[in-house]
C-alpha cells in the first residue's frame, strides 16, 4: 500500500515538473528517431539521382526513390564551418564573427549557452550523437587541450556521444576524439600543434617531397602524416594517428555501434562523412570503382556509408520509425589542393549538374546541395522544389519532437517541416546564401550583392561570382546564372536589396519572435 502510495506520489509529481518546467518534458509520442548524414563539398551534380553520369550512387538513389528529393535546398554558406555553425544552431553564420572556416587549433565557435539541435532533441529525452567531421573548433579560448580532457565540446553543446575528426582531413591533428578524449594517446608522446611557427623535427610537405603519396597542388605543404602533407604542424601523439584509408569504415563502426546502443531510445545522430573532401583516400576497395576517377571513388565510398547505415535501421528494425537526412555542408570542388587526378579523371561528370559556380562561390551551385529526406509511411517519395535552408532544421526538429525553442535563440530558423515531409512544395519565400559575399534568394530571384573580389579561383577554376556591379538572375528562366538582368530588373533588385537589408538589420530571419530582451523594451 505504501509503495503505491509512493508511485502515484512519484508519478503526480513528474506531470508537476512537467508542467512546470518544459525543460523536462518529452518528445511527442510520434516523433522519430532522426538520422542525420551531412556529406563533405558534395556536389548538387554528384549522385546519380540527381543526374550524376561518374558514380554509381546506388544507397542515395535508394533514398531518392523511398523519399523526398529537394532540387533547391541549401546550406547557408559554401564553406564548411559557416555551414555548419548555421545548421547546428539555427543562426546565420555571419552574424557572429569568427565562423570561417577555422584552422584546427581553434576554440569552440559555438557558445555553451547556445541553443543547439542537439541540445533542442536531448531535453526532450533524445539520446544524441554525432560522429565525424567536426571543424567549430574544440575547447576554451586559446583552443584545446590535446593532452587532456577537451572542453568544452559536443557535449556542453547536447550530444551524449562524440566521435570526431577535428576539423578536416587536410588539417592537423591528424587524430579521432572521443568523448572529447584522444583516442589511443600515449601519455608519453604528448601532441603539440601549431598553425603559425613549425613544431617538432617532423618531416614537411615543402622540405621533404620524396616522403609523399599525395602531392600537393596548392598550400598543404607542412606536416606530413601517413604521406600526406597537410595544413598546419603536429608532433607527438604518434600511436593515435588516424590512417585516411580506414577513417570511413571508423566512423560508420562508430555510427552503428551508436545506433545499436540506442535501441529502446530515441536518438538524434549526426553522422559526417568525410567525403569527398580532401585529401581523398578512400580504402582500396574503392579505388577505381568509379568513372570519374579519385573523387567518383570517395562519393562511392561515401555511399557505402550510408547504405550501411540504411541496412542497420532495416536490420533493428527502425527503418519506418527514423526520419532520414542526407545533404552537403557546401557545394562541390574538383582540385581543392592536392594533385590527385580528380580533374583530369572527370570524365564528363558535372559535380555542379546544371549549375553555376562550387566550393567557394557565391552563384548557385556554391550552396544548393542535394537533398534527400525519407521516412516511410510519412513522406511520400517523390521529387520537390521546396526552397529550404539548412538554418531551419532546428525548428522543424524542434516541432517534430513536439518542443519549443527559447525565444531569441536559433534566430534565423524557421519551421520548414511542412516542406521537409513534402505537404509544402513551395518552402521559403527568402533565404540569404553567404559566400565571399551575401545573396538573397527572393522565390526564384537571384541577387548576388556587389562585390569586388576576383571572378575565378585560379586553381580551383571554380566562378567566384564576384561583380562590383551587383547581379541578378532570374533562375525560373536562368538556372545556370548566365544573363546578369542588374540593369534589366533594376526594381527585382532594389526588392531583394530591401529584403536582405531587413534580415541583417534586424538580426534574426522576419517572421521570427524577437529574442526575448527585445521583447521586453
Ligand atoms: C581551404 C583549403 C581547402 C579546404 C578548405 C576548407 C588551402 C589552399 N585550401 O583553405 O583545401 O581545406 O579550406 O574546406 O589550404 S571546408 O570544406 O572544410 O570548408
Ligand atoms: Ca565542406
Amino acid at each position: 500500500m505504501n509503495r503505491l502510495r509512493t508511485l502515484c506520489l512519484q508519478s503526480f509529481l513528474t506531470t508537476l515538473l512537467l508542467y512546470a518546467n518544459p525543460e523536462m518534458a518529452w518528445a511527442a509520442a510520434s516523433a522519430p528517431n532522426i538520422l542525420f548524414i551531412m556529406a563533405d563539398d558534395l556536389g548538387f551534380g554528384d549522385p546519380a539521382c540527381y543526374g550524376g553520369t561518374g558514380v554509381k550512387t546506388p544507397s542515395m538513389d535508394r533514398l531518392a526513390k523511398e523519399g523526398l528529393r529537394f532540387t533547391d535546398a541549401h546550406a547557408t554558406s559554401a564553406t564548411c564551418t559557416p555551414s555548419r555553425y548555421a545548421f547546428l544552431t539555427g543562426e546565420y553564420p555571419w552574424r557572429k564573427a569568427g565562423t570561417g572556416v577555422l584552422p584546427g587549433d581553434a576554440a569552440l565557435v559555438i557558445e555553451p549557452m547556445q541553443t543547439t539541435l542537439a541540445t533542442v532533441l536531448k531535453q526532450v529525452g533524445y539520446r544524441t550523437g554525432v560522429v565525424g567531421k567536426w571543424h567549430l573548433g574544440l575547447g576554451a579560448k586559446g583552443g584545446p587541450d590535446w593532452n587532456g580532457h577537451i572542453r568544452p565540446g559536443p557535449s556542453e553543446l547536447g550530444f551524449d556521444y562524440s566521435f570526431l575528426m577535428p576539423a578536416t582531413g587536410d588539417r592537423v591533428p591528424c587524430v579521432f576524439v572521443e568523448n572529447q578524449r584522444v583516442v589511443g594517446l600515449d601519455p608519453n608522446d604528448p601532441i603539440r600543434v601549431s598553425f603559425g611557427a613549425p613544431v617538432g623535427n617532423e618531416p614537411t610537405g615543402k622540405k621533404n617531397p620524396e616522403f609523399l603519396k599525395l602531392h600537393p597542388s596548392h598550400g598543404h605543404d607542412q606536416t606530413i602524416i601517413n604521406g600526406v602533407s597537410r595544413i598546419g604542424y603536429m608532433t607527438g601523439g604518434k600511436a593515435a594517428l588516424w590512417k585516411d584509408e580506414d577513417m570511413a569504415d571508423t566512423f560508420t563502426a562508430r555510427a552503428l555501434r551508436f545506433i545499436e546502443e540506442s535501441r529502446g531510445q530515441r536518438f538524434f545522430l549526426y553522422f559526417a562523412s568525410h567525403d569527398p573532401h580532401v585529401p581523398r583516400l578512400p580504402h582500396p576497395r574503392f579505388v577505381g570503382t568509379s568513372s570519374s576517377g579519385i573523387r567518383g571513388d570517395a562519393i562511392a565510398e561515401f555511399d557505402w556509408c550510408v547504405g550501411q547505415l540504411l541496412n542497420a535501421l532495416d536490420r533493428l528494425g527502425l527503418a519506418s520509425n527514423t526520419l532520414v537526412v542526407l545533404t552537403s555542408d557546401n557545394g562541390p570542388v574538383v582540385d581543392d589542393g592536392y594533385r590527385d587526378g580528380s580533374v583530369e579523371n572527370l570524365n564528363g561528370h558535372k559535380p555542379a549538374g546544371y549549375l553555376r559556380g562550387g566550393k567557394y562561390s557565391n552563384f548557385e551551385a556554391g550552396t544548393r546541395v542535394p537533398m534527400l529526406v525519407r521516412w516511410p509511411g510519412r513522406i511520400k517519395p517523390g521529387v520537390s522544389k521546396a526552397l529550404f535552408s539548412q538554418v531551419d532544421f532546428i525548428a522543424s526538429f524542434a516541432k517534430l519532437a513536439g518542443t519549443q525553442i527559447k525565444a531569441g535563440q536559433a534566430p534565423d530558423s524557421l519551421n520548414a517541416l511542412p516542406a521537409l515531409l513534402g505537404r509544402d512544395r513551395k518552402g521559403r519565400s527568402s533565404a540569404v546564401e553567404h559566400a565571399s559575399t551575401l545573396s538573397l534568394r527572393l522565390g526564384t530571384w537571384k541577387y548576388i550583392t556587389s562585390s569586388n573580389g576576383p571572378k575565378q579561383n585560379t586553381y580551383t577554376q571554380t566562378d567566384y561570382g564576384n561583380d562590383a556591379a551587383g547581379q541578378i538572375y532570374d533562375l525560373s528562366t536562368d538556372p545556370s546564372e548566365g544573363t546578369n538582368l542588374v540593369t534589366k530588373a533594376s526594381d527585382k533588385r532594389t526588392l531583394c536589396k530591401e529584403s536582405l537589408n531587413k534580415i541583417v538589420q534586424q538580426g534574426r530571419m522576419p517572421g521570427n519572435p524577437a529574442p526575448r530582451s527585445e521583447a521586453l523594451k
